[in-house]
């Protein structure tokens, strides 16, 4: 009996501590994860690779033509929603730009606030390139309604929204360098002029901003490329928009295969973990990606233990 009842709590033990083998989803390409836990459940947003073809997309570059949104309760079993947001139904957005790049979501007040780059038709707004919008929904999986124009004043990608204890909204995106600004209440709009944060290292490109707070630390984590492939970093500080001290590293370079990595973390259940993504799936075109998770443990003094990426 009592061999019994061992191996059921070493079963026990394991399905509460484990979650499936990466990449966690295994039907489509996806990529750029943001893992966010709402009414129980982790619900991960990420970009949508596709493969791009004459006249779909860029051939050889990201294509991305809109977002899906997956949800899971139990580490293993996600649950895909179906589409949310499509380029052709973004008013503001070139409906075949393919440019549907790394997204975030939010919950504010019961609502939920999915922010998304891409190529905008009117330029004279935010110039050329990356502007960000914003669609809107009464339950995480949607249906989102976008807005009718991007916002303004952002140029960019990689948007990121952080909301303090205070209640005080902050978004983040990314272009060469990571910026952010205080945004009003509606969570439409600037309330701040952006600012660079020129605290952070300054050689090579950092985009995919994601700030959270931990013990009243907050944490600017980033991708960061000097050498070859992005390495996921971090950086400290005492307010959401800094000064922050650089701190280390969260996920080293890949040696091989994926130029980008782009991550997100989430405690859920009382446990931290890191979504990212690598190109496990299509080991030969690393524009198609899959997303991952793995633990995230912190030290004593708030330091981020490095993660090594578990094998497929
Ligand atoms: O997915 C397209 C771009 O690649 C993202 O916006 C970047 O963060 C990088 O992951």
């Amino acid at each position: 009996k009592s061999f019994k009842s061992l191996v059921f709590t070493g079963l026990l033990l394991l399905s509460l501590t484990s979650f499936s083998q990466n990449p966690i989803i295994q039907d489509q390409y996806t990529a750029d994860p943001t893992a966010r836990v709402f009414n129980g459940k982790i619900y991960v947003f990420p970009s949508h690779d596709i493969f791009a073809t004459e006249g779909k997309g860029r051939p050889g570059w990201f294509a991305m033509e809109d977002y899906h949104v997956f949800s899971c309760s139990n580490l293993t079993d996600w649950t895909d929603h179906g589409m949310i947001v499509d380029q052709k139904t973004v008013p503001w957005a070139v409906h075949d730009a393919y440019s549907m790049w790394a997204p975030d979501a939010v919950e504010r007040n019961g609502k939920y606030y999915f922010y998304f780059p891409t190529r905008a038709q009117d330029t004279t707004l935010n110039g050329q390139g990356f502007s960000i919008g914003v669609a809107i929904a009464d339950k995480p999986s949607g249906p989102y309604t976008p807005e009718s124009a991007p916002i303004a004043g952002v140029k960019g990608i990689d948007p990121n929204v952080f909301i303090d204890k205070n209640g005080q909204p902050y978004l983040y995106w990314s272009q060469g360098h990571i910026y952010g600004a205080k945004l009003k209440e509606n969570m439409l709009d600037l309330a701040t002029e952006p600012v660079i944060l020129e605290d952070l290292p300054q050689k090579g490109l950092k985009e995919g901003p994601f700030v959270f707070e931990r013990n009243g630390i907050y944490y600017m984590t980033y991708p960061h490329v000097e050498n070859k492939t992005e390495r996921l970093e971090y950086a400290t500080g005492d307010n959401p928009l800094g000064p922050f001290k650089f701190r280390g590293v969260i996920m080293d370079e890949w040696a091989n295969g994926c130029w980008t990595n782009h991550h997100s973390i989430v405690n859920y259940k009382n446990q931290w973990y890191l979504f990212y993504h690598h190109n496990d799936l299509s080991p030969d075109f690393d524009k198609n990606r899959s997303i991952r998770m793995d633990s995230l443990f912190f030290d004593q003094d708030g330091s981020i233990q490095k993660v090594i990426p578990t094998l497929r």
